[in-house]
């Protein structure tokens, strides 16, 4: 009673120095991550928002709602446009069907390798592509990229040449682009969200799926199933982060620049982490008895032209630049 009370005395007193009362309030910023405490992406979202909320004398607060609690990333963007989220970090796979633009880079084998995807989002053309996330009719600010390494194969029975896909289900993630590149490599695609693999490959609607080592491990698939992982690196998405452009827009600039500072240092924080988890993952993963398989991925590129064919061609320039980039 008491205590309420003052704060209605407090916020009173506020009112009457003319200061507008949201300038006491503080600002709940929720963060949704499929992926666990702990994971690289994880970490560098929570000290982004540690810096934010030191550097604004807690006018803002971020609370990380890992392990995909919030819904798998669908859901969360949708949550996101609508302001119930306030920043979800994604693949940008997922963002394809919302923002067409970005799946030049979700294409099959469109870097050359880590080092130049890399170098292309931290650059011009990446900046580019913020902005024109931003600037869609999406509803979302994208503030920053992570890392995600390379995607390959991992399976219940070994795929040791392309041949040895056909006829399996292959999960991969809710976009178009990734079903047509899984039925151009001779698997059987099927798409679901992150958060529902794990059951899939037990009751075996799928065979098997397609990511990193550190989703691999960290997600728990191994342990359902999973006996092989096969080197195709066929896909080097980045990751996103975005923000609901409900709450940018109700950010005085000068937060909205603090935001993006601490943005790009998050981008680079997560790289260090994650050059080191894919090697401890890795390591954890065969220790785990899993088998790694190395193999000539030529024949996946070649068989994945038609895919670079039909979702790039409005993007001829776009794609020469991104080979530009040396
Ligand atoms: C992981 C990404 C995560 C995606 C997941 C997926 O970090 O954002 O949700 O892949 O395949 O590599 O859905």
């Amino acid at each position: 009673m008491n205590l309420r009370r003052t704060f209605i005395a407090a916020a009173a007193a506020i009112a009457g120095l003319g200061l507008p009362f949201a300038a006491a309030a503080q600002t709940v910023l929720k963060a949704a991550d499929v992926h666990p405490a702990g994971y690289p992406n994880v970490v560098a979202m929570e000290n982004l928002g540690k810096k934010l909320e030191a550097a604004s004398n807690g006018r803002y607060k971020l609370q990380m709602f890992p392990g995909g609690v919030l819904g798998a990333e669908k859901e969360v963007v949708e949550q996101t446009q609508v302001g119930a989220v306030q920043i979800a970090r994604i693949s940008l796979g997922v963002l394809g069907p919302v923002v067409p633009d970005v799946n030049v880079f979700n294409m099959p084998f469109v870097f050359r390798n880590e080092a130049h995807m890399r170098k292309v989002i931290d650059g011009p053309i990446g900046d580019e592509l913020l902005k024109k996330i931003s600037d869609s009719p999406a509803k979302l600010v994208a503030l920053g990229w992570m890392d995600s390494g390379s995607r390959s194969l991992y399976t219940k029975t070994p795929v040791r040449k392309m041949e040895d896909l056909k006829g399996q289900k292959i999960r991969v993630m809710g976009n178009p682009l990734f079903r047509d590149m899984m039925n151009a490599m001779g698997g059987n695609a099927v798409s679901m969200g992150h958060t529902e693999v794990f059951s899939a490959l037990q009751t075996g609607v799928v065979d098997g799926a397609e990511n990193n080592p550190p989703t691999l491990f960290a997600s728990n698939q191994y342990t359902a199933g999973i006996k092989y992982y096969t080197q195709t690196n066929h896909l080097i998405i980045p990751e996103i982060f975005v923000m609901s452009k409900v709450t940018w827009d109700k950010m005085p600039p000068a937060d909205q620049a603090l935001l993006k500072k601490f943005a790009r240092e998050a981008q680079m924080e997560q790289r260090a982490l994650w050059d080191k988890s894919v090697a401890d993952y890795s390591a954890k993963l065969k220790a785990a008895g899993i088998e790694w398989i190395e193999i000539d991925n030529k024949p996946f590129y070649d068989a994945t032209a038609p895919v670079r064919a039909k979702y790039g061609a409005d993007y001829a320039d776009l794609i020469k630049r991104i080979n530009d980039v040396k």
